[in-house]
């Protein structure tokens, strides 16, 4: 494989509803779609850094310098394989949402130039693929559980919800109230410390599937700390960048469960890997999601055909973000709450030229020359 042409898109898709997490609001997806072509076919990626940087430390600006600047200039000449795209890619230190808008781009390429889809490249077996819904933080509890019910009757497996210092355990408990049986977790995106351990084992009484990245995205050693005063099993999300990193979290006994981002991670190849430590080590794993198109969806969820995912991801249907999405068929919710998994060539899924430009408001074209 050698690459001709990569175009950049940088777009601004309106959302349905606003997605609130401790560390803000997205009313607009902001964010950098990756056409890279060899001459004969067209793989497409999506990087899933936002317009800040509170997740992460990557922009949608940093990814598009990254890309122009460090790692498109890396991958000229003949590219023998995905393996040999990742060497290339990793002297560059971090970055990894940008890496893995070209990463899994070039995966879509190899699929679509032997002809297969993605998830059975990989070796994904399933055919449809449970999932579970992220709601974000609303402005009570009254209207957090109208909003779970509406979410439940579409079909829904699982309920996550962002919390906060002051929209915590107060909010979990009338939660409860009202759904008792509901399969239920909380997502922190990193906003206690060990201060707060109290407020957190608090939380045990409720029946959690888990409590995920309470702490620090950089503080392995405080979450083994807490997990170990904890029933409730930890999920780390920030926190697991590599294969590696898992490795060394689960043996300090930092976390039980894993949530999987090829974004966060550098791209699928280290997915990959990541998934199979976890399997190895005993770790629960899921997919998450970051508000992905179809693109991002499509990718998330060929991962997912893999057996070693064995708890519903945040991998919603499209209508749960997007009135009108950049590919299609879009993913519909069956009534037994999955995403059926694509098995066309490659992504699976049909990117619409014209929607990306209606929605693109930056283009940039890289060559090799
Ligand atoms: O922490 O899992 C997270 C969305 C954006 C950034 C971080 C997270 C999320 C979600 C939403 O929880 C998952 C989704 O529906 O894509
Ligand atoms: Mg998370």
């Amino acid at each position: 494989m050698r690459l001709a042409r990569v175009d950049l898109y940088r777009l601004k898709l309106p959302m349905l509803t606003p997605f609130e997490t401790s560390f803000g609001t997205e009313l607009v997806k902001d964010f950098l779609l990756v056409e890279a072509s060899d001459g004969e076919h067209t793989g497409w990626g999506e990087c899933v850094a936002s317009a800040g940087p509170f997740y992460s430390e990557e922009t949608t600006q940093t990814a598009v310098w990254m890309l122009t600047e460090h790692l498109l200039p890396r991958l000229k000449g003949d590219l023998l394989d995905l393996e040999t795209v990742s060497q290339r890619l990793s002297p560059v230190r971090l970055n990894p949402m940008a890496k893995s808008a070209i990463e899994t781009a070039l995966w879509d390429l190899t699929a679509q130039r032997q002809g297969v889809g993605l998830a059975k490249l990989i070796g994904g077996s399933r055919t449809r693929v449970p999932v579970g819904i992220s709601i974000g933080i609303q402005s009570s509890s009254a209207a957090l559980v109208e909003v779970m019910k509406q979410r439940l009757g579409e079909g829904y497996q699982r309920i996550k919800i962002k919390i906060k210092p002051g929209y915590d355990v107060d909010v979990v408990r009338d939660v409860r109230r009202a759904l008792p049986d509901v399969p239920l977790m909380v997502d922190a995106n990193s906003a206690y410390t060990l201060a707060d351990t109290d407020r957190l084992r608090a939380l045990d009484d409720y029946g959690l599937m888990m409590i995920e990245q309470p702490l620090a995205h950089d503080d392995l050693i405080d979450h083994a700390t807490l997990q170990a005063q904890l029933k409730t099993a930890i999920c780390l999300d920030e926190s697991i960048r590599s294969a590696h990193i898992l490795e060394q979290a689960h043996a300090i006994g930092a976390l039980r469960i894993v949530n999987i981002k090829i974004g966060r991670l550098g791209g699928l190849g280290e997915a990959l890997k990541t998934v199979a430590a976890a399997r190895r080590l005993g770790i629960g794993v899921w997919c998450g999601g970051m508000l992905e198109s179809g693109v991002g969806r499509a990718l998330n969820v060929a991962l997912t055909s893999l057996d070693a995912f064995t708890l519903p991801g945040d991998t919603a249907a499209t209508s749960r973000y997007f009135a009108e999405d950049v590919a299609d068929p879009p993913f519909v919710l069956t009534a037994d709450g999955c995403l059926e998994v694509p098995t066309g060539p490659g992504l699976g899924v049909h990117v619409i030229k014209d929607r990306v430009l209606r929605h693109t408001v930056d283009h940039r074209v890289w060559t090799p020359q």
